[in-house]
């Protein structure tokens, strides 16, 4: 059966942000805070050390109820039964990622214009990115902040749940929350707090209020 995407806070791993934290107890705190869908995000590590990490991640969200999904590496997600991946514009086309993942996983696509967003649902995203909103550091490649107005086009126009990213914090979060989107991520805001589980809480209290 199809794996279903919760709606509300989508916490995202990053290593450099997390003020010397590894990915492993980064994510066992944002458990304790009650996150219910975490992504495996990591640019800098070899494919067996975010194969060794995700093998551990799984077995933690699995006993928290918590929804997993692995960036970019389709063969990774697969074998460590991800609930999820999560591609890029420039990774392989949904339809081949699908093919290869089978119909139970979900897939996820960032996109950052309208055209990116109708052709994700035309060849079978289950969701979107949509993003980045405003400035974030984030981001390894420097993608120009797509603002709200394509926020505001999404949330019209595109049926499959947007994942709202990209430079949002608690102080632009209730501007976000105006255009009820289905998730929110804050990455650097929750990774480089200094309690992450009670950061995720308080994200998870604001978004599931709105
Ligand atoms: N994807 P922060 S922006 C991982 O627009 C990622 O697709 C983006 O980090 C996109 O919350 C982004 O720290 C980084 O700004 C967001």
């Amino acid at each position: 059966m199809k794996n279903k995407l919760p709606k509300g806070l989508y916490a995202i791993t990053a290593e450099n942000f997390s003020n010397g934290k590894d990915n492993i107890t980064v994510v066992k705190e944002m458990l304790d805070g009650g996150a219910k869908i975490i992504q495996y995000r990591e640019k800098f590590k070899n494919k067996l050390e975010k194969f060794k990490q995700c093998e551990i991640i799984r077995n933690l969200t699995l006993d928290y109820d918590c929804f997993f999904i692995v960036n970019d590496d389709i063969d990774i997600a697969l074998s460590v039964n991800s609930d999820g991946v999560h591609i890029g514009q420039d990774d392989l086309p949904i339809k081949k990622v699908r093919k290869i993942v089978g119909s139970d996983m979900v897939i996820g696509l960032s996109t950052h214009s309208t055209i990116q967003a109708q052709k994700a649902v035309e060849n079978g995203a289950d969701y979107i990115g949509v993003g980045p909103i405003f400035h974030t550091f984030t981001k390894e490649n420097g993608v120009q902040p797509v603002g709200l107005n394509y926020l505001d086009y999404c949330v019209k126009n595109i049926k499959i749940p947007k994942i709202v990213i990209g430079g949002i914090k608690f102080s632009n979060l209730e501007e976000i929350l105006k255009h009820h989107p289905e998730n929110i991520c804050m990455v650097s805001e929750i990774t480089s707090s200094n309690s992450i589980s009670e950061t995720v809480k308080k994200a998870r209290e604001v978004i599931d209020e709105s």
